[in-house]
């Protein structure tokens, strides 16, 4: 049914009121052909022939008589002259004189306009002319010949549409004429054959004429099918940007435009000799190994150094990448340059790990390389992120690094750094991160200012047929809400490739924003090389076998041109056969694998030269009583002139000034304390999210708002100190997966940053999870590489419901890498070679000193480490939630868990229950335990004003001490979550391994669950209620033994 509707919709003509309103619909042509409109005299308005449609065409050439009276035919000239002298209607019009010129003669196509007699059919078929250019503007890559295998059309359709006269064997004017017959005179906008050879003057929109104002028709159908039918498809009429489409069309439409050099000839099939011959290598030394080989798509490495060379011609030279499987080693090698040894040896399976870690397949491991570009003799630095095998995730953590690298650079418009995103046309088009990284696209504090998009479109997706596996004509639709041009070319024609590649590097360096080309090709053999593709696509791979390499075509056609001979081509590829048997016997020789050598983002210095942190101490995260006060003061003010705050923001900061003043923080405080004192010490500090300038619970405030001037803010935190380093802020995109890929890509580039993302609620990272699980989890253990990303997760159970209750602590620690079973060396330097060992690190703190402590360790640990921190909700503002000035001064830390001090430490012995807590909950135990006069009783781990905040690593260290000091205790774990979720599955074993599995661990809290809380807030407090009332009944457990 939907296809018969597209079918249907693409065979109706544009009616010419249709065209006009279109074309009225890009913006600025709009006031430009208003304002000259109202230039008219009323004796033109009133001439009878300038109604509806043809008022438009009139006034294009108006306005082209306006500016050279000579660009208009001569009948024209003499109206508009007769018109402005207010020649009365019916009579400003005067028949020109006859021409004699031949209609062949092109160079003098102006000059033959033909006689018309009828002034009404001479507008009307003017503009048929133009409704038909502006139908090959918009619907020309429909007809044109994208696919090499020709048998699929690359927008799904076999239909063409009918205002389009398609010559599909070429450019053969008979065979325009014959499709021309079978057209009904309504669609083709009202012209006949007959038309073939009147000459038409050109609007302005189109460039086909070159130097030439007219041209017969016959001429204009030929010029436009060069330009829109044949192997380039060019999808851009979408875009409302007048100045952005004149450009496109003056780069397709101009006639020769498409011109190389043999010498361009010559380095193109080079690379392309390159590109396939890598591939049959591989094929001869390892036929059985999987390597997702590029096939039917060579022309990807000639693409893709087409756009680096022309980029970096323009002032690039520093160019991330990210990619799928398909063609990655071909990329690392031919177009990175990795040594080719370094790449072999990874199909060695006796090859040894030099590093810790689990490692990577060889195609998924990035790179990072510095060379010299031959082509511009400048120097160019090109990475490949490495990424998992989930397709597109990488995207936006590509565009974080980029964001990154441009940021450090202060590459503001995006002249120096740019990102390349290749993409398969499946993943493409079924991926939702694909739609959440071009919304970040044009975003002031994500934007990269425009990414090239290369789709490898082999038309399949593993055994999936592009007709079932999306509903969009093209992959490549997803752009088209960011407004960015796509390029779809046959990859057939490397001409046509590099020609759209060039273009489309240029458009970037012209607009600053995204473009695709989308390469149509095919795949050579099944999704990898031991698949078989016939079972699912007997029909396409039967072509597919008869199909003749791209390589061996183009040669070919070289050879015909007396570009190359055959001796030479030959030479060629004996040439680089050389080079990777060379290589290859080199590669014998490597026993080691070392990932570092894979890494793509080095942190040079950071590190000893063997890559080892420079210690493993972490110095105190305390600050001085004066910094501490002057954070405050500048947090507690607004430190610009004539700045009008919300009254209720007033009240805020005079709220922070008087804790200021009584040497306490809260949250939001301590949050300033921690960003502005690493802003001194010269830490950029980048906080991204939803909302969270303010912060989703209005309690941050780091970008006031002038309540009298529209958008003038001021973010205090950039007042602090005079060299201080940048403090960004910035309210993301609602987006959770696009957004934190985003922001790890950015922790990527620097380990002298601070990087945090935030969730809205905690729960919402579940949408992230792959960053999450591909990426933060186990990134350095795949790709050695390290990463100090924050995750501030808002958690609680407040009765908000099953949402916005749970940031879900039982995955983080779930991931956890250290063995529950087994206590570690309690060693001097226990506390900080347990971080370096760990995979991340989750937090969940108690009091805001211990928030403040974590984010600056974060920083002065010598190395990065992930970092989960569940962040309170109704703690931002519970009047105990506070913190003296006295735990976060110079010698003080982050506590990873305290001593109880109250009247239970005081006799130990005669304790009868050791409550370990961690987070909100504490402050509920600590108000019931008071009530019940059981303080003496019940010790609670953590008392304030630390906590035992820890969870992972676990703090080992002190529960054992804990646990030895209340000897008689029993322990109990109390959680305000579900038994099933938050941290108890993740501590019981930890804590029974810690007491040598001799003391059991008894659990206070809710039941098991499937949802994280309940949607009825009575039900919530039962459950609490229940939960404080066995954490105090000192006979809870006694039913149950030992
Ligand atoms: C998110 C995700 N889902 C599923 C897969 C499994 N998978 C691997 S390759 C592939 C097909 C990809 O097709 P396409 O994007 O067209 O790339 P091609 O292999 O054709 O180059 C699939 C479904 C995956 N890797 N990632
Ligand atoms: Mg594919």
């Amino acid at each position: 049914m939907h296809r018969l509707r597209t079918c249907a919709a693409k065979l109706r003509p544009l009616t010419a009121s249709q065209t006009v309103k279109q074309l009225s619909h890009n913006g600025p042509a709009v006031s430009r052909t208003f304002q000259h409109g109202r230039l008219y005299t009323a004796p033109v308005a009133a001439e009878p022939f300038l109604s509806g449609t043809s008022l438009n065409y009139v006034e294009e050439m108006y306005i082209a008589w306006l500016e050279n009276p000579q660009s208009v035919h001569k009948s024209w000239d003499v109206f508009f002259r007769n018109a402005n002298a207010g020649a009365a209607p019916g009579t400003a019009y005067q028949s020109p004189p006859p021409l004699g010129a031949s209609l062949a003669a092109l160079s003098n196509a102006q000059a033959a306009m033909v006689a018309q007699p009828n002034v009404d059919k001479l507008v009307e078929d003017h503009l048929a002319v133009q409704s038909l250019i502006r139908a090959y503007q918009i619907r020309g890559h429909h007809v044109a010949q994208l696919d090499p295998l020709g048998i699929l059309d690359a927008d799904l359709e076999s239909s063409v549409p009918a205002n389009l006269v398609s010559s599909s064997n070429g450019l053969d004017i008979a065979v325009c004429k014959e499709r021309l017959k079978k057209l009904t005179v309504g669609a083709f906008y009202g012209l006949d054959e007959s038309d073939l050879d009147k000459v038409f003057h050109l609007p302005t929109t189109t460039f086909i004429g070159g130097n030439e104002t007219a041209l017969p028709l016959r001429e204009i159908i030929r010029r436009m099918e060069m330009s829109y039918c044949q192997h380039i498809g060019v999808e851009f009429m979408f875009i409302n940007d007048l100045e952005q489409c004149q450009w496109i069309r003056q780069k397709f439409e101009t006639p020769s435009a498409m011109q190389f050099t043999n010498e361009e000839k010559r380095t193109l099939l080079a690379r392309l000799i390159r590109s396939t011959r890598f591939e049959e290598f591989l094929q001869r030394k390892w036929s059985s190994e999987k390597r997702f080989g590029l096939e039917g798509c060579e022309v990807l490495i000639p693409a893709l150094k087409t756009i680096i060379d022309k980029s970096s011609e323009s002032g690039v030279d520093n160019v991330i990448m990210g990619m799928p499987h398909r063609g990655r080693l071909n990329v690392l090698a031919n177009v990175i340059r990795k040594e080719l040894e370094q790449i072999f040896c990874q199909f060695d399976s006796k090859l040894e790990a030099a590093d810790e870690g689990t490692g990577d397949v060889k195609y998924h491991l990035g790179m990072y390389h510095r060379r010299i570009n031959r082509v511009t003799n400048r120097n160019i630095t090109l990475s490949l992120v490495a990424n998992p095998s989930h397709l597109e995730a990488v995207d936006p953590v590509v565009q974080g690094k980029t964001k990154a690298e441009q940021f450090y650079l202060s590459d503001t418009e995006g002249k120096k750094v740019m990102s390349i995103l290749l993409h398969g046309d499946a993943a493409f088009a079924g991926q939702g991160i694909v739609y959440e990284t071009f919304h970040l696209s044009d975003l002031p504090s994500y934007t990269t200012h425009g990414t090239i998009h290369v789709v490898a479109n082999n038309q399949i997706g593993f055994t999936t047929d592009p007709r079932v596996a999306r509903s969009s004509p093209y992959p490549t639709d997803v752009a088209r809400v960011v407004n960015a041009p796509i390029f779809h070319v046959n990859g057939d024609d490397p001409e046509a490739v590099m020609y759209v590649c060039n273009v489309a590097a240029e458009w970037r360096s012209t607009f600053h924003k995204d473009v695709v080309v989308d390469l149509v090709c095919y795949r050579r053999n099944g999704h990898n090389e031991m698949d078989e593709p016939m079972f699912t696509q007997p029909l396409m791979y039967k072509q597919i076998k008869k199909q003749k390499a791209v390589l061996k075509k183009y040669a070919e056609k070289l050879m015909s041109e007396g570009v190359v001979t055959q001796q030479e081509f030959e030479a060629e590829m004996a040439k680089y056969d050389k080079i990777c048997e060379e290589a290859y016997a080199r590669s014998k020789d490597e026993k080691i694998m070392h990932i570092k050598h894979w890494l793509d983002s080095p942190w040079p210095g950071f590190f000893t030269l063997d890559g080892q942190p420079k210690s493993m101490t972490c110095p105190s995260t305390g600050l001085s009583e004066e910094t501490l006060a002057h954070i405050g003061g500048v947090a507690s003010s607004v430190p610009v002139e004539d700045f009008t705050i919300h009254g209720g923001l007033t009240r805020i900061l005079k709220g922070r000034g008087e804790m200021v003043k009584n040497r306490t923080v809260d949250w939001a405080l301590a949050e300033y304390m921690a960003f502005g004192s690493l802003l001194n010490e010269g830490i950029h500090i980048r906080l991204s999210g939803q909302d969270v300038e303010r912060g989703t619970f209005s309690h941050r405030h780091h970008v006031l708002h002038d309540q009298n001037v529209d958008k003038r803010t001021c973010i205090p935190m950039n007042h602090l100190w005079p060299n201080q380093a940048p403090y960004t802020v910035c309210n993301s995109s609602l987006s959770e997966y696009g957004v934190l890929g985003f922001e790890l890509g950015f922790a990527m580039a620097s380990p002298n940053a601070l990087v945090l993302w935030e969730a809205q609620f905690g729960d919402f990272h579940n949408t992230a999870q792959c960053i999450i699980d591909q990426f933060i989890s186990p990134g350095q253990a795949k790709w050695v590489r390290q990463n100090g990303i924050v995750l501030l997760l808002p958690h609680g159970m407040e009765g908000m419901g099953p949402e916005h209750s749970s940031a879900r602590p039982e995955r983080f620690l779930q991931m956890c890498n250290d063995d529950p079973d087994v206590v570690p060396k309690l060693t001097e330097d226990f506390a900080v070679q347990q971080l370096y060992d760990a995979n991340w690190i989750v937090v969940n703190c108690s009091t805001p000193a211990n928030y403040f402590h974590v984010l600056r360790r974060q920083i002065l640990l010598p190395f990065r480490k992930p970092l989960i921190i569940f962040t309170p909700k109704s703690l931002l503002r519970h009047p105990e939630a506070k913190s003296s000035f006295d735990v976060m001064l110079p010698g003080t830390e982050f506590l990873r868990g305290i001593v109880e001090d109250g009247p239970a430490a005081e006799k130990p012995g005669d304790v009868k229950r050791l409550l370990f807590c961690t987070g909100k909950v504490y402050y509920e135990l600590a108000k019931e335990r008071k009530s019940r006069e059981l303080e003496a009783e019940v010790a609670i781990i953590p008392p304030p004003p630390a906590a035992k905040d820890q969870l992972s690593p676990f703090p080992y260290d002190v529960v054992e001490q804990e646990a030895k000091k209340y000897h008689n205790a029993e322990l109990v774990w109390c959680q305000e979550e579900h038994k099933n979720q938050g941290y108890y599955e993740y501590v019981k074993p930890r804590i029974r391994a810690t007491t040598r599995r001799e003391r059991p661990v008894w659990y206070a809290g809710r039941e098991p669950a499937s949802a994280p809380a309940t949607g009825n807030k009575n039900t919530h407090l039962q459950e609490l209620k229940r939960f404080l009332e066995t954490s105090f009944n000192l006979d809870a457990f006694r039913h149950l033994g030992n």
